[in-house]
């Protein structure tokens, strides 16, 4: 069985910019309904996963209603991480790729919220490590960075009406650049970008209970 994450802070936490109801919404009713359905749909197959990330590659292809849920469970779960009601700027290793691959923060905004007010329909905006470079990308509905060969997820944004909605209407361009300046969360994103280049751990779904 996968555990639905707690969130990394308190839901109020990170208004005005997401709130409290949209996140206990958001948490507690879709994630939630993610994890439950893949984890139905892999007891009713007798299997026993080792991981999620193990899950989302070995449907994906084969199994797409267990993958879309797998997916946006770790989708979900990575997302949750990569905000942060304690906002600082980027620092260290991943500052200076920014500065080398983008030209600065101020660009890489500009870029990233391009590419997610460009994607249509439901999916996510992610910064990523690709080849050794930083790069923008977006994926549709549940697809994800996960087992995709060399490409490491750095930083996620939920593209889904259900992120911003309640919150900014169809405003997803003032959603997503309010997001950028104010919650998210370049702590977590060095640690990924440090393990993509082989220093530390990057981030895994929490291991699925007996
Ligand atoms: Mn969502």
């Amino acid at each position: 069985m996968f555990v639905l994450p707690d969130l990394p802070y308190p839901y109020e936490s990170l208004e005005p910019t997401v709130s409290v109801t949209t996140m206990r919404t958001h948490h507690d009713k879709h994630h939630k309904a993610y994890v439950d359905n893949a984890n139905k749909m892999l007891a009713d197959a007798g299997v026993a996963a080792t991981s999620l990330e193990a899950v989302v590659k070995s449907s994906r292809g084969s199994n797409q209603k267990l993958f879309n849920n797998a997916g946006q469970a770790w989708n979900h779960a990575f997302f949750w991480e990569s905000m942060t009601p304690s906002y600082a700027a980027p620092g260290g290793a991943l500052a200076a790729a920014i500065d080398a691959d983008f030209g600065g923060v101020a660009q890489l905004k500009e870029k990233f919220v391009a590419e997610g007010v460009g994607h249509f329909g439901s999916g996510w905006v992610w910064l990523a490590v690709e080849n050794g470079k930083l790069t923008i990308v977006s994926t549709h509905d549940a697809e994800t960075l996960v087992g995709r060969d060399g490409v490491a997820p750095v930083l996620l944004c939920d593209l889904w009406e259900h992120a911003y909605y309640l919150d900014y209407k169809n405003d997803r361009k003032g959603f997503l650049e309010k997001w950028f300046d104010t919650v998210a969360n370049w702590a977590f994103a060095g640690q990924q970008f440090d393990a993509a280049k082989g220093q530390g751990q990057a981030y895994a779904y929490p291991a699925p209970t007996a």
